[in-house]
């Protein structure tokens, strides 16, 4: 006898899922598949897709060696329905049962699926994030402006995290982002994320993986990922021990020939459910503790896991399912294709991409100021790049990506996120890596054959939007020194910066 069916998503990976506390294992049955739907709605990375498919199998492998029933769809099962519900239905009636207990779906198109199914569902709440939808509802009533900085103190509260007995932040500071941007040297002998060789069942869902996805942006050589939990907990206390200490150093800092600095790379584990945001914080704390590492790599850690995902999560479901599809600045332009690989002369792009090609990973500056830079002063559409990122990072799934992009990023939500869109001239990202050096642009050139797109782009950028933001007092100063500019000089820039955009519209490699 079958009561129930439990669906069990790619992310929903965690052994402490709601639903499965919830469940029973003599009489449930967990229902997980790898489908069509949910693996091509995108075209994902191929590790990213390898990394989810390895880790719903040993998931699955894990649950049975539990004691649970586990039905379990594998993406070439003849009898494959390919979508999510499809399974769902298939199983209810090979079980002959309707009854469907669900974990909260983490994005709007699949919780419309799961509504939709004719059968009796309930859902619970995902527990697996620190903040519930109830909690960012009641944060973000009646404010005027949903800034992280507030949001993340409310969560040190609430978690305890670097927190002082009297209430206070240790070390008298919420926030030591001033400290974390240093720029990097190369070094050989800089540690890297722990690396896990493929078991035989992962070596099986690489070679399918191939086979149905070879022809998607990415390559699948070299697969390090860890796929289960035991791995995921080796790759945090590697990080903790050898990566952590210099996190905050280099956070922002970008180098051709260093993919991951001292970044933990533990996104992918933590959103597919293999880690869970409490326990890495709490050991990154231990560590600060034991006096291992300063107090700026631990509250910069501690910040984007408690802080910015959980902010991001709230605003995504709050905003609702249209969030996805603003564009407040109007653009319109075709993401080009250098982002999926093809030509380009911009040393930093051209990076960037290959890393993301490689690794299905960059870090954040990478996403934001590079690639995600350049689409906001070209005017991409925010809905073309939304899609891109969502595909090409293996961390991605849209309630953490879309707020990145669509708000951080590209500011297509008219500033929910951002008090002002995050575009740079040519300047910071020279700062900030070594890309420039070996660029065919000049980063120090203004205008000329020569002259770096980023700057051309930049001014372009704010003179198309000179209405919306010359107002706003953190880019006042920006138009102050373009106004400050000899007439002759803006009018070159503008005319260079257009014939730019003409070039890239029709295909030339720019
Ligand atoms: C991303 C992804 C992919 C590529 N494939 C599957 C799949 O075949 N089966 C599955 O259950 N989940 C997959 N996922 C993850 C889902 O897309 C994810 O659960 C939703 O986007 C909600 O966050
Ligand atoms: Fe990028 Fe400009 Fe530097 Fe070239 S010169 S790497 S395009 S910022």
């Amino acid at each position: 006898m079958v009561t129930r069916l439990l669906p069990v998503l790619g992310d929903q990976l965690s052994h402490d899922l709601a639903s499965l506390c919830a469940a029973d294992k003599t009489t449930d049955v967990v229902v997980m598949a790898e489908v069509a739907s949910e693996a091509r709605y995108v075209p994902h990375h191929p590790k990213k897709i390898a990394l989810i498919f390895a880790a719903m199998r040993q998931f699955a492998d894990e649950l049975r060696a539990q004691g649970w029933r586990v039905a379990y769809t594998q993406l070439t099962d003849p009898d494959n329905t390919h979508s999510l519900s499809g399974e769902i239905l298939r199983y209810a009636s090979l079980y002959g049962c309707d009854q469907v207990l669900a974990t909260r779906a983490g994005e709007w198109r699949v919780i419309g699926e799961f509504d939709a199914l004719p059968l009796r569902v309930s859902v619970v709440e995902d527990s697996r994030f620190l903040a519930s939808h109830a909690e960012f509802q009641a944060w973000a009533e009646g404010r005027k402006q949903l800034r992280m900085e507030y949001f993340y103190r409310e969560m040190r509260r609430k978690t305890g995290l670097l927190m002082q007995p009297d209430g206070t932040p240790e070390g008298g500071k919420w926030n030591y982002d001033a400290e974390n941007r240093k720029r990097a040297q190369p070094d050989i002998l800089r540690p890297k994320p722990l690396r896990f060789a493929p078991s035989a069942q992962t070596q099986a869902v690489l070679a399918m993986v191939a086979q149905h996805f070879g022809q998607n942006f990415g390559t699948l050589d070299d697969f390090w990922f860890a796929t289960n939990r035991a791995e995921a907990l080796q790759a945090l206390d590697h990080f903790a021990t050898y990566l952590l200490p210099s996190f905050g150093d280099t956070q922002d800092a970008m180098l051709v020939d260093d993919a991951f600095l001292n970044h933990a790379v533990l996104a992918p584990y933590l959103n597919l459910g293999l880690l869970g945001p409490m326990e890495i914080c709490q050991r990154v704390q231990a560590e600060w503790q034991a006096g291992r590492v300063p107090l700026n790599a631990a509250e910069g850690f501690i910040r984007q896991v408690i802080g910015w995902r959980e902010y991001v999560r709230g605003i995504y479901f709050r905003e609702g399912p249209d969030y996805t599809s603003r564009n407040a600045l109007g653009h319109t332009r075709p993401l080009p294709a250098f982002y999926w690989g093809a030509p380009t002369r911009m040393a930093c792009v051209a990076a960037a991409v290959a890393q993301t090609r490689q690794q299905a990973y960059a870090h954040h500056i990478q996403r934001l100021m590079v690639t995600g830079n350049f689409a906001l002063l070209a005017g991409v559409s925010p809905q073309e790049l939304h899609m891109w990122y969502l595909a090409v990072y293996a961390d991605a799934f849209e309630w953490v990506e879309s707020p990145n992009t669509i708000g951080m990023s590209q500011f297509a939500d008219d500033g929910i996120i951002a008090s002002k869109p995050y575009v740079s001239s040519g300047a910071y990202i020279d700062r900030m890596s070594d890309y420039c050096g070996s660029c065919s642009y000049k980063v120090k050139e203004k205008t000329g054959p020569r002259a770096c797109p980023f700057n051309l782009l930049y001014w372009d950028f704010l003179m198309r939007h000179e209405g919306r933001f010359a107002k706003n007092p953190r880019m006042a100063q920006m138009y102050r020194t373009w106004a400050r500019m000899a007439p002759g000089h803006r009018e070159t820039v503008l005319r260079e910066a257009q014939a730019l955009l003409a070039r890239l519209d029709a295909g030339a490699v720019v």
